[in-house]
């Protein structure tokens, strides 16, 4: 694996790049071009530029989250494939700029949904938080105003205002969408863009829908095991992958984490790694990376990932907001460098006690020899 830190660009996020090189075994950044609109042609200069930036400040650019998908293409609209061509165009963009990884997601209208940006936790920090009620007695354009008006003045990734000032034409267009066009709908896209990924060997990464279950009436399906099976054989390409997000799958509890990552072994491109607890099935809020802090094992998690030989970009997840810093919910820099340090660490300690219980006879130690780096 590749730890990664998710980064939004000098105009929009509050953490820099020369502190994302800080955080011990973090060399690479997951980023995009924040400032398109799903549907424009990511020009190759502009994404030549961002890696430029990066690369200045002796990162690199380990893949993007995301490309989004316009919705016009998730309902099969008639401009779609006018869309597409677009969408293939700016992967050949990024394959030409050595971009190989590419996470993207097919939830109609809103992107991950949460209705607390702020919930106070014990311990003083605060977190994002979902509760069904909240969600059942709002109306969709009162959520987004709030998730606007709470953001510290940042644009949430999938909140965009220019697209969701049009929150109720958007749903008329989605009427007659149910769970099996969608799917139809998303097979056709994926059809359409393998040939351009298997040119420039790009991996697609779909993020599941969060929380995983139709939200505002609107179908969801990237949301458990047997759907995420269903989609990898629909179009059975090795670039078409996922984006493993722990904390996304895990909003439904009968999501077995472990289980879901060994069956998508070789499918896995991107790896999310985060914990939540839950107080009822339907309110939970996201907790600190430890296992101890929240409902996951996430020791468990780590080691599945390592079982299957997973060793794409993976990186810690929304965290929560301490030490009074002021930054886009769920993407400061304190509690992310925390997490990160935490997996990197969960990683090293499975990873060598596998190797070496299985090449080791009992009682025999590795010679002890702390490096100089000179
Ligand atoms: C939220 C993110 C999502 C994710 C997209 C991928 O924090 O996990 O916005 O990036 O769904 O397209």
């Amino acid at each position: 694996m590749e730890m990664t830190i998710r980064w939004y660009g000098s105009k929009y996020d509050t953490v820099t790049l020369q502190q994302i090189r800080q955080i011990p075994g973090v060399k690479g950044v997951i980023t995009t071009l924040y400032d398109t609109q799903p549907g424009e042609v990511w020009a190759q200069e502009k994404i030549h530029a961002l890696k430029e930036e990066v690369e200045a400040a002796g990162l690199h650019i380990a893949g993007i989250e995301s490309v989004n998908v316009a919705d016009e293409i998730k309902y099969a609209g008639p401009d779609r494939d006018r869309l597409i061509d677009n969408y293939i165009e700016t992967l050949a963009n990024l394959g030409r700029e050595d971009i190989h990884m590419v996470c993207y997601n097919f939830m109609p209208v809103f992107d991950w949904t949460r209705t607390e940006l702020a919930r106070k936790r014990p311990d003083g920090s605060t977190v994002l938080a979902y509760t069904q009620e909240a969600v059942d007695a709002l109306d969709p354009q009162k959520l987004f105003d709030s998730v606007h008006d709470n953001s510290n003045g940042t644009v949430m990734p999938g909140w965009e205002p220019e697209r969701l000032a049009h929150v109720q034409e958007l749903f008329e267009k989605y009427q007659g969408i149910d769970e099996e066009k969608l799917f139809e709908n998303l097979k056709y896209f994926l059809e359409r863009i393998m040939p351009v990924c298997d040119k420039y060997d790009i991996n697609m990464a779909i993020h599941p829908d969060d929380p995983a279950w139709p939200v505002f009436g609107l179908p969801r399906i990237i949301t458990c095991k047997k759907n995420i099976l269903r989609m990898m054989k629909m179009v059975d390409n090795p670039h078409n992958g996922v984006t493993f997000c722990s904390g996304s799958y895990g909003t439904n509890p009968d999501n077995d984490l472990p289980d879901m990552i060994r069956s998508l072994k070789g499918r896995i491109h991107f790896a999310h790694v985060r914990n939540l607890q839950f107080h009822t099935r339907t309110n939970f809020e996201e907790a600190a990376h430890l296992s101890a802090d929240g409902s996951f094992d996430m020791y468990e998690i780590v080691k599945a990932l390592i079982d299957i030989g997973f060793d794409g970009p993976i990186r810690p997840d929304h965290g929560r907001m301490i030490w009074g810093e002021v930054a886009m919910p769920g993407y400061g820099l304190y509690d992310r460098a925390l997490g990160a340090a935490y997996i990197n660490g969960l990683w090293e300690a499975i990873d060598k006690s596998e190797r070496r219980d299985g090449a080791r006879a009992d009682g025999e130690r590795p010679k002890w020899a702390p490096k100089f780096t000179g």
